[in-house]
């Protein structure tokens, strides 16, 4: 069911809310925080309480630069939470490895967070849903000259690849992520989002993961200089704009001022 709004345009009413837990020392604005798995699962079940509808467990940071994390340590660090988040709310594992994920979806996580866009055959044998997003290079190199012809058209169309890829590995659930800050300018990024209809008209289900990124930082009066954790208002207003888009599921840090926006939407369509 949609809802008009005041910009005429229309807002999905079933927007959901995906919370960050970054098992991580090194994640870009929260690592070390929720390093140990009491620490995220506490906070897992704190983002649930807040209002997270799903929450995203990774063990590896994918920030420009980082380095990858051994098979054997990413599970160490993921298992414990995706075991104990499952049984209060949907989980998603958010990796880059096929037995990472394979492990997580038997420790209860149905959904493969893939930022790399190689997992979809993963998700379909774990008979799970799978969140393919576009990345240019990976995170080691991705940030040194992201360069597109024409960044919405090559995005586009390599996501509607993935449809193809996941009809062929029978995956039933997909959603489309366009890859905000992997491989891209802050000019790209803007492109995006001003062109998300390119992406919502494939058919699936848009995720937007933007929150506290560094694009942000060209918009705030705090510059660049401003820290990720400085950047939650110009997080909460570009997720605005991504829902009044069409974006499905937005993936956050904090979740509270998401979900005060999306029980307005819905009070105002009620
Ligand atoms: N962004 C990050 C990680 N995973 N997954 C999807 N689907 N979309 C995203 O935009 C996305 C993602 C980066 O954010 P974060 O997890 O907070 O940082 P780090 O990779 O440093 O842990």
């Amino acid at each position: 069911m949609r809802y008009g709004c005041w910009t005429g345009c229309e807002v999905a009413v079933s927007v959901s809310i995906m919370g960050i837990v970054n098992v991580t020392p090194d994640s870009f604005s929260d690592g070390g925080r929720y390093y140990e798995a009491k620490a995220a699962i506490a906070h897992g079940l704190d983002l649930v309480a807040e209002g997270a509808d799903i929450i995203d467990v990774g063990g590896e940071s994918t920030r420009p630069g980082a380095l990858e994390v051994p098979e054997r340590e990413e599970l160490r660090r993921v298992i414990p939470v995706v075991e104990a988040l499952s049984e209060a709310v949907r989980v998603s594992i958010d990796t880059r490895k096929a037995a990472v994920a394979q492990a997580a979806v038997r420790a209860g996580a149905t959904i493969v967070n893939d930022v790399t866009g190689r997992l979809g055959p993963v998700a379909g044998e774990c008979g799970v849903a799978w969140v393919a997003m576009h990345s240019q290079g990976d995170p080691q190199t991705m940030q040194i000259a992201p360069t597109y012809a024409d960044v919405v058209s090559e995005v586009a169309g390599y996501l509607e690849e993935r449809l193809t890829i996941a009809s062929r590995y029978g995956v039933d659930e997909v959603y489309l992520d366009p890859g905000i800050g992997f491989g891209k300018t802050a000019e790209h990024n803007l492109q995006l989002l001003a062109k998300l209809d390119r992406i919502t008209s494939l058919g699936a289900p848009v995720l937007v993961g933007l929150s506290r990124k560094s694009f942000l930082a060209t918009l705030s009066p705090f510059g660049a200089a401003g820290s990720p954790l400085e950047r939650e208002d110009q997080t909460l207003g570009a997720n605005i704009a991504a829902v009044m888009a069409g974006a499905r599921v937005i993936r956050v840090h904090e979740v509270r001022p998401l979900r005060h926006f999306l029980d307005l939407i819905k009070a105002m369509g009620a």
